[in-house]
């Protein structure tokens, strides 16, 4: 049952990419808060939260399962993108490599048969097909309206509910 130093590297990697995401997020929340985009900017302050949850539910997985968690050092990350455009491509970008690392963390945990770690990483599995989809959504959308000025307040406006 115990975790396998490769697989705990890789769980205690995972818990600095998800610290890393909530970092990169915020980077843009304060962006979009400069950029007067109210609604834009809460909608990614909570998604700043849902990573530090992530990062969270790895913790806890790693402690469940007997292990050690390193708290590893996160990446600076910046605060100027040129539109919420430019935002939500970097964020699709990042959470496509979110993805790839998940995956190979759940080949490790199937080759090693880790069951229960198989089994935790398939919730993540779920998550990040809601993730990519959302985000392409948004990138959608935002195409769409182009540089109609009164749609992207409509946007954001919308985006605020969340
Ligand atoms: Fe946005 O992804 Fe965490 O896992």
């Amino acid at each position: 049952m115990k975790l396998s130093k490769k697989l705990e590297k890789a769980l205690n990697d995972q818990i600095r990419k998800e610290y890393e995401a909530a970092y990169v997020y915020n980077g843009m929340r304060i962006y979009l808060d400069d950029a007067g985009l109210r609604g834009a900017s809460s909608w990614m302050a909570k998604q700043t939260q849902e990573e530090l949850e992530h990062a969270e539910a790895f913790i806890q997985h790693v402690k469940s399962m007997d292990g050690k968690v390193i708290l590893e050092k996160v990446e600076g990350q910046k605060t100027d993108y040129k539109d919420l455009l430019e935002v939500l491509e970097a964020a699709y970008k990042h959470e496509q490599m979110i993805t790839k690392s998940i995956s190979e963390i759940l080949d490790l945990a199937m080759a090693e048969k880790q069951y229960a770690t198989e089994n935790f990483l398939r919730k993540f599995v779920d998550e990040q097909v809601e993730e990519e989809e959302s985000f392409r959504d948004l990138i959608d959308l935002v195409k769409f309206i182009g540089n109609d000025k009164a749609g992207l307040l409509k946007v954001d406006s919308g985006l605020g509910k969340r």
